[in-house]
């Protein structure tokens, strides 16, 4: 398709003031094809860019450059009219003033490359709860990578007719090429200082300049599903969440929909694939990292997953770990940053075996003798610990077979969860929705070992594991949930809100050992809520909420009922202290937007404790 066959003159006018801006060599608008793929692949593996790899059917390997491997969050900018509305969690910058460095920056930027235009769906073509990207970039690496994150192609042009709405999104690598020039084999990006990952909210504008990195250039990922589709969601009444969403059936046969948010590094794609332990339940995946969700008819939440292929951490994923994401990854997958093999194949630390053959060749493209084991060196690490995978979700062996439902899957609980090696119990059911709300608000994993400037044992607090992906002022998303619930009840539909949840596979003894074995094991405590949302009678009322009574949750093998008494009960002191923090360090942060209904529940809950 050539720019004057497009029908939404909206878009055409964008994208040809897009194209005197930055000048590019050609223009190429993405049907999503098979064919069109196969030929942005050859493209970057003629440039030296994109390695083949021998033991994976149509899957590659790319090595970016080191100062270009992870979402960049000091240059990632929320530019709203004004600084109040931005938050103290965000960085902001004028929109005007940034619009103003930006465009200098996009000025001839394409130079020497091909300006792609990818129209894209965040969900199934034409749901009701899906909505609408065009990305403009000049990165092949780009299209291959959203062709499997996202749904893209002519079918979306078509949902969009002639004026429909669209979030447009700008990306360049920001290195152009002189004439003859080619990449030969470097990862194009810029300098960090010239690195920006911007959102303008009030016009539901992405602009990204100078990274060609994950969340940083696939823009329909963290940039519009999370930052900018938070701010529709506010504005709309609905909600856009950093949360995978699992399907849960019973031994009866009966299916519970759950979604859950954890800070990163706490294994939310393992327990979104995760392999019960429990005999008769089976867990299987909608989405493993954001859910968009809406009201249906009947007064229930439903869910989608907007994405529809996995962008998933590889160092740490094994057949233990995550079996399932093992078998996703076997074919037509893009791995960036991991060791190559001799035998041509990835390899990262913690994959389950030592390197094959005599050498590797580690993620910045150094030989390096073939590790006899997967144990991780720290700092001489084969494969980055931000490398990547990213593979189709329609090759999960559990993909639920709804997971492109249009209309969602109804949710019965939200999970909020984090590393805390102490206070936090197992599970625990929240009172009332807004508890659950302040559950969600005091989300956080504790730092082990001393980590940048924070000392040991300090909280790290990542409400509802949104504080990077949050478009706007933290205390007013807090508001918004609180308004759901609200809204939910005025409407005669409280009693169908998901029951919230918080859990914690993370509790450690006084020697430093996990408590709790995690992984398959984790569905004992998913069974559990399982059963609260139908309403058994499992649980006892507790100052900080409803935990397993005694005898309902089965300890695994190599748990003691001493071990699992202590997972299930409240830590007096350890609350008094996890109160006293939130108090004195994180509530006062959001000041006067703050809602009261949350310091109310924090008055409540230390009475409750003190009585
Ligand atoms: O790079 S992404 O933003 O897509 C993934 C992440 O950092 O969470
Ligand atoms: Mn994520």
């Amino acid at each position: 398709m050539n720019l004057n066959e497009l029908k939404h003159a909206g878009l055409k006018k964008w994208i040809e003031d897009a194209v005197s801006l930055m000048t590019p060599e050609s223009v190429e608008i993405c049907d999503g094809s098979k064919a069109e793929y196969d030929r942005m692949i050859k493209v970057l593996v003629d440039s030296g860019l994109g390695t083949p790899l021998k033991a994976r059917p149509n899957s590659y390997l790319f090595h970016s450059d080191p100062s270009d491997v992870a979402r960049v969050e000091n240059r990632t900018y929320i530019a709203s009219k004004t600084e109040d509305d931005a938050g103290p969690t965000n960085h902001w910058i004028d929109p005007v003033e940034l619009k103003k460095t930006m465009t200098d920056l996009y000025k001839g930027c394409m130079k020497g490359r091909t300006m792609y235009v990818i129209p894209f769906s965040m969900g199934p073509v034409g749901s009701d709860i899906a909505k609408i990207g065009v990305e403009i970039s000049d990165s092949a690496y780009v299209v291959v990578n959203m062709h499997i994150m996202t749904r893209v192609g002519s079918k979306v042009l078509d949902v969009l007719g002639t004026d429909g709405f669209y979030v447009p999104c700008f990306h360049s690598i920001g290195k152009p090429l002189g004439p003859g020039e080619s990449d030969n084999g470097k990862w194009p990006c810029a300098p960090l200082e010239h690195k920006y990952i911007s959102h303008f909210p009030e016009t539901r504008e992405i602009w990204s300049y100078g990274s060609g990195y994950g969340g940083n250039a696939l823009l329909g990922k963290k940039c519009l599903a999370l930052r900018i589709a938070s701010v529709l969601a506010r504005d709309e009444g609905w909600l856009a969440e950093h949360m995978l969403i699992l399907k849960i059936t019973d031994p009866k046969g009966s299916v519970k929909y759950m979604a859950c948010a954890f800070p990163s590094a706490c294994g939310k794609t393992n327990l979104a694939m995760l392999i019960p332990t429990l005999p008769g339940w089976k867990v299987e995946t909608v989405g493993d990292d954001i859910a968009w969700m809406k009201f249906g008819a009947d007064g229930r939440l439903y869910a989608i997953n907007p994405e529809s292929g996995f962008f998933g951490v590889a160092p740490g994923t094994n057949n233990d770990s995550n079996f399932n994401a093992m078998e996703s990854i076997k074919s037509n997958t893009i791995f960036t940053n991991c060791g190559l093999t001799e035998d041509g194949d990835i390899w990262w630390e913690q994959i389950g075996y030592g390197a094959p053959g005599k050498e590797i060749l580690d993620w910045k493209g150094n030989k390096k003798p073939a590790p006899q084991t997967d144990k991780a060196v720290k700092g001489e690490e084969v494969a980055h610990p931000n490398a990547r995978f990213t593979a189709p979700a329609k090759q999960c062996p559990v993909i639920a077979s709804e997971w492109e439902d249009p209309k969602g899957v109804p949710i019965s609980a939200f999970l909020f969860g984090g590393r805390r090696p102490s206070t936090i119990p197992l599970i625990n059911e929240s009172k009332s929705w807004i508890h659950g709300v302040f559950m969600g608000s005091i989300t956080g994993s504790e730092i082990t070992a001393a980590a940048l400037d924070l000392a040991a044992g300090t909280i790290r607090r990542d409400p509802f594991a949104m504080l990077p992906f949050c478009g706007y002022h933290m205390g007013d998303y807090f508001k918004h949930w609180i308004n759901i619930g609200k809204k939910a009840e005025a409407e005669g539909h409280g009693d169908k809100l998901p029951k919230i949840f918080f859990c914690n596979w993370f509790r450690k003894d006084k020697d430093d050992h996990f408590i709790w074995p995690g992984y398959g094991e984790n569905s004992r405590a998913l069974a559990w809520v399982f059963e609260r949302c139908d309403g058994k009678d499992n649980c006892v009322e507790t100052a900080i909420g409803n935990l397993p009574k005694p005898g309902t949750i089965e300890p695994p093998a190599g748990v003691s009922a001493e071990a699992m008494a202590e997972l299930c009960s409240v830590d007096i002191e350890g609350w008094k202290k996890e109160i006293a923090d939130v108090r004195e360090k994180h509530y006062p942060q959001f000041g006067a937007k703050l809602p009261k209904e949350l310091s109310e529940e924090l008055d409540a809950i230390e009475k409750r404790l003190n009585s």
